[in-house]
């Protein structure tokens, strides 16, 4: 076995604190998805957009790994083979685990964008509407965050990840939320063995090989030592 491809989601960050989306009180019940998650939304009203994300900066900048994302840095260090983190999510708790390859294919709290000019460097832990590009010095900052109608990163390297990968996992993602619910169809077409980790089965259920039930901070462990 050479490759693990491992796809994580708001899951494994719910004990560490952060809140999920979907879940009952989880963030999309306190905030539509059109105001703070969409290009039209950031359009509209830049402050409120720059607020949301920056009280979730402030949150992710506190919170610490849990046991899921320890074990995932064991197992890049361990396996003998290539171990690539491809995470939804934006706060860096992967890489404060120790984990080393981490692809963020929906941006990051820690990254500011231009939308002039594309350029991205370490966001500010407060940003504010306006704030100027230091590539470009047009005042086009945002929030370094794919939003829905946006291509995620790096999809090039993750499709070819995905059809190298022996293994497919996946963790803590409802698979509502396309092209990373396509994932498991793409590893399984191109012959990897697929397991998903989740407190329940999620939208893709049927189509993994092996479902381990639970929180993430248990059945990673159980999986990886
Ligand atoms: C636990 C646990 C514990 C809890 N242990 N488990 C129709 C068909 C197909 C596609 C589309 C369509 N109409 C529109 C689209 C496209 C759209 C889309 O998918 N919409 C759907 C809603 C239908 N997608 C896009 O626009 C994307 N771009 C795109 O498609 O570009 C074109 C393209 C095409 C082809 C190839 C490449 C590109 C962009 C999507 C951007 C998503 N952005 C967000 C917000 C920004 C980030 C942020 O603010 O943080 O990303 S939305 C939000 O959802 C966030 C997440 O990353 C994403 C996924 O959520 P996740 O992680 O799954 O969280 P939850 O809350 O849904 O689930 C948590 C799970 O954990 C649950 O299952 C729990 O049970 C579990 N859990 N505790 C284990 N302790």
């Amino acid at each position: 076995m050479k490759k693990i491809a491992i796809l994580t989601g708001a899951g494994i960050s719910a004990e560490s604190g952060l809140g999920t989306f979907r879940a009952e009180g989880g963030l999309w019940a306190q905030h539509r998805i059109e105001d703070v998650a969409t290009p039209e939304g950031f359009a509209r009203d830049p402050r409120l957009v720059v607020n949301f994300y920056n009280a979730r900066r402030a949150q992710a900048a506190k919170a610490e790994p849990n046991e899921g994302h320890r074990a995932l840095a064991r197992l890049e260090e361990a396996f003998g083979g290539e171990v690539i983190v491809i995470t939804q999510n934006v706060d860096d708790l992967h890489e404060k685990a120790g984990s080393q390859k981490v692809m963020h294919m929906h941006g990051a709290l820690k990254s500011a964008l231009c939308a002039a000019c594309d350029h991205r460097w370490p966001a500010p832990l407060v940003m504010a509407p306006g704030d100027i590009c230091p590539a470009c010095n047009s005042p086009a900052a945002r929030p370094d965050i794919v939003w829905f109608g946006e291509m995620p990163y790096d999809m090039d390297e993750i499709f070819e990840h995905l059809a190298s990968a022996d293994v497919f996992a996946s963790i803590g993602t409802s698979g509502n939320v396309y092209p990373a619910a396509g994932f498991v169809a793409e590893a399984r077409r191109a012959g990897a063995q697929t397991v998903e980790f989740n407190l329940e089965p999620s939208l893709q259920g049927s189509q993994f090989d092996d479902i381990r039930i639970g929180s993430a901070s248990e059945t990673l462990p159980v999986w990886v030592d």
